[in-house]
């Protein structure tokens, strides 16, 4: 039996390599090695992939395998994350009270992805999944066909200092990087918005992933890392896998001794593109919508759009019918007028009879001109 323990690791980087960040790959392959070559990712730079490698994506285990195989060149630092930790644990403890319901999280994993990180494993040992008995008849084979992996994956560390830079996948619970010695793997990996409720503010920059960064705006619906001066947080997740909209961000810091305000980012996502053919100007006083605060009233039911009320701020919008999940929730959804000028390439989400739901730059929001 493998167990998790946390591990702080404090690491030494040399000056004047270029720092390259990513986090929650969740298991979109294409994506991390999409977005290391638009990085142009080489020996000569220092790689952090900061938690969350498998699950709620198309090639899990091929990504945590790719992942690995990485880790080799030695210019790769691997931090654990939530659900790379609590996999293999619950793996390990499939039993016959629990297969049920493990069994119908794949199943829910089936139909919304397609595939699951379990799947996959009893796939390679040769076992189908229809049933909770055939999760637990794998479970043994799996065990000891992939002891490497799930090895890797505990004897990831999780949480690693550098000379000013802090890297975790959650958030750090108290102030002082080593004070967290006694909080668990989970405590440290599972921080839900950290950077918003987090009370301290933190001697070097805490990169955090985990929490997509949309979640952290009530205004615009955005994907980009953000960077939070005043508790010093950089949180980086943009929302790979999970959200169809979301994107895999990279940040690029020049050199360990650089500040803040020298640190890029790049994206990747899949999107089909669009060109536009007219100017737009942004709106003001937008609302964004989370799942993380997604009560919604509806007022009057239309055919394509309906007028709803979100609860927390009291604002009435009208919302297309493709964005309700019913009368009293609603998707991830922004009434955000976005700023386009003409000949933008704009990443397409949804079409609607007066304009299309488009992403730019990292910021979802309506875009009403003509296209190609
Ligand atoms: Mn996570």
């Amino acid at each position: 039996m493998i167990q998790l323990k946390t591990k702080i690791e404090q690491i030494y980087i040399e000056p004047e390599k270029r720092i390259l960040v990513t986090s929650d790959i969740h298991g979109c392959l294409s994506y991390f090695k999409n977005i290391l070559k638009k990085a142009s990712f080489s020996d000569d730079d220092i790689l952090f992939i900061v938690g969350d490698i498998i699950e709620k994506g198309p090639e899990n285990l091929a990504a945590l395998r790719y992942v690995m195989e990485l880790y080799k060149r030695g210019n790769v630092v691997a931090l654990i994350g939530n659900v790379d930790a609590y996999r293999i644990k619950l793996i390990q403890n499939l039993n016959e009270e629990n297969a049920n319901e493990f069994f119908n999280y794949i199943v829910s994993l089936k139909e919304w992805i397609g595939t699951s990180f379990y799947q996959e494993l009893a796939a390679e040992c040769g076992y189908t999944l229809e049933s909770p008995n055939d999760v637990l008849a794998a479970k043994s084979d799996v065990l000891s066909h992939f002891e490497e992996e799930f090895r890797f994956i505990a004897e990831l560390p999780t949480v690693v200092e550098t000379q000013n830079f802090v890297f975790v996948h959650g958030g750090l619970r108290k102030k002082n990087v080593w004070e967290n010695a006694d909080k668990s793997v989970l405590e440290l990996t599972k921080y839900d918005a950290f950077a918003e409720k987090t009370p301290f503010i933190f001697d070097k920059y805490v990169i955090a992933g985990h929490w997509p960064v949309t979640l952290y705006s009530t205004s615009i619906q955005q994907f980009n890392p953000v960077i939070n001066k005043d508790k010093r947080i950089i949180s980086l997740d943009g929302g790979c896998g999970i959200k169809k909209d979301g994107q895999l961000n990279l940040l690029i810091i020049p050199d360990i001794n650089s500040s803040v305000d020298s640190i890029s980012h790049i994206s990747y996502d899949e999107l089909p593109l669009i060109t536009a053919l007219d100017d737009q100007e942004a709106s003001k006083d937008s609302v964004s919508i989370s799942w993380a605060d997604r009560k919604i009233r509806t007022i009057k039911k239309g055919e394509e759009f309906s007028l709803v009320e979100h609860i927390s701020s009291g604002r009435q919008i009208q919302i297309p019918n493709t964005h309700l999940k019913s009368e009293s929730e609603c998707y991830d959804y922004s009434d955000y007028m976005l700023a386009v000028q003409k000949g933008d390439f704009l990443s397409l989400l949804s079409e609607h009879s007066n304009g299309c739901i488009v992403k730019k730059n990292g910021v979802v929001g309506w875009y009403n001109g003509a296209y190609n």
